[in-house]
């Protein structure tokens, strides 16, 4: 007979919960030397360095830090905007290395009503249409609910991935790999469409820096699915990010790896090569080799805040599995940080978001998407933060 392969590899999949394997989780508590890890300083000098690390070795790839110069360009100023609430900036992020130059444009709205005052800021890592960000508001996506964070006084940014490396298996070396690191590419722990795109992050807080109506003091991350990846990648490494928010970003993102719910390491690394470095394909079908889980991608924001949030019918993303992340990741704001906030050991109820000082979760009803409610509840955390 036939073999439906549809089928056959659905079965592969596991969405219940009893079928989780039983697994036993990296410790971020305890060096790879065995050094057991209970201070700020070994936290921020043996432990948290030694994560980040593996995470470039095994999962992600290096973010190269050198450059040779960049400068912003402001190749469109509009004031007056979304009936006179804002500013339009379109930006021109110019980096260059070694003779070479890339260019990313970073869409920017600030504040009218808060002229002279840095407004804080929220920067989306997008990989979907690129109307969802679009400059001239012909078109507004929930997606980037851009005059919802002006009203509610927060600048917003995005760039779209495709500047910095495409999301796509053929092209993704044509940007910024071919461009500026061609060197990553020959790498096993060389940077890849992830990398990539968290280095994209990186850039625009650069722009922030320098930007008077931005107070990039208090900025915030947010990534979609693959774009939560990212910006958890991001969070982890630059300490600039005050806010670092995954929006169901599931496997290879928040969700433990362990626990082979929905999508898995083997799928992702079938279907996605090259979002990951090429070390990573070690781990197929292999979780528990890895010296990681996701757990610690989280614990290396510590002692910023991070927001996971999951989607209750979103279950190839493994919503237990996000949650449980920061649970565990969440603890070395609370032991070493001594942060006296404690998440309840089970998730919420959908719906219910918990805002626990620089903790966040939500479990929205739903599928997978990035939508005004989500929105909705990063900015009230944000305010309650930033206590606005
Ligand atoms: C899926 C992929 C997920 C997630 C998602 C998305 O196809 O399996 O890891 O990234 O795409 O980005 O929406």
């Amino acid at each position: 007979g036939t073999i439906h392969l549809a089928t056959a590899q659905h079965a592969v999949f596991n969405y219940e919960e009893a079928k989780v394997p039983s697994y036993s989780l990296p410790d971020p508590f305890v060096s790879t030397k065995g050094k057991p890890i209970s201070s700020i300083d070994d936290w921020n000098f043996v432990r948290r360095p030694e994560i980040i690390r593996l995470f470039e070795d095994h999962v992600y790839g290096q973010v190269p830090k050198d450059l040779d110069g960049m400068t912003f360009t402001t190749v469109n100023l509009q004031k007056d905007v979304m009936d006179g609430r804002a500013v339009l900036k379109e930006v021109d992020v110019l980096v260059s290395r070694k003779g070479n130059s890339l260019t990313m444009r970073l869409t920017v709205f600030v504040p009218s009503r808060t002229a002279n005052t840095p407004s804080p800021v929220f920067l989306l890592i997008t990989h979907r249409s690129p109307d969802n960000i679009d400059p001239t508001r012909m078109v507004k996506s929930d997606f980037w609910p851009a005059e919802m964070l002006i009203e509610r006084g927060y600048a917003v940014a995005a760039f779209h991935v495709q500047d910095v490396s495409d999301d796509n298996k053929e092209t993704f070396r044509e940007d910024i790999l071919e461009t500026l690191y061609p060197e990553q590419l020959a790498m096993a722990n060389g940077m890849r469409g992830l990398g990539a795109w968290a280095w994209g992050a990186m850039r625009a807080m650069d722009y922030f820096v320098q930007d008077p109506d931005i107070d990039e003091k208090r900025a915030a991350v947010v990534g979609h699915s693959r774009g939560g990846k990212a910006a958890l990648w991001t969070g982890a490494q630059d300490t600039r990010w005050a806010i670092t928010i995954s929006n169901e970003s599931g496997c290879g993102g928040a969700a433990l790896s362990r626990r082979r719910f929905g999508e898995t390491v083997t799928r992702i690394n079938t279907n996605f090569p090259y979002w990951f470095t090429d070390n990573f394909e070690r781990y197929s079908d292999n979780e528990d080799a890895l010296p990681v889980d996701q757990h610690m991608l989280i614990a290396s924001i510590a002692p910023r805040a991070v927001y996971v949030a999951s989607a209750q019918d979103d279950q190839w993303a493994d919503p237990r599995g996000e949650y449980l992340s920061l649970l565990l990741g969440s603890r070395v704001h609370k032991s070493i940080y001594n942060f006296p906030y404690a998440l309840p050991d089970e998730p919420p109820a959908v719906n219910n978001p918990i805002h626990l000082g620089p903790l966040g979760y939500h479990m929205r009803e739903g599928a997978h998407n990035l939508t005004a409610v989500d929105w909705a509840n990063f900015l009230d955390f944000a305010d309650k933060l930033y206590q606005r």
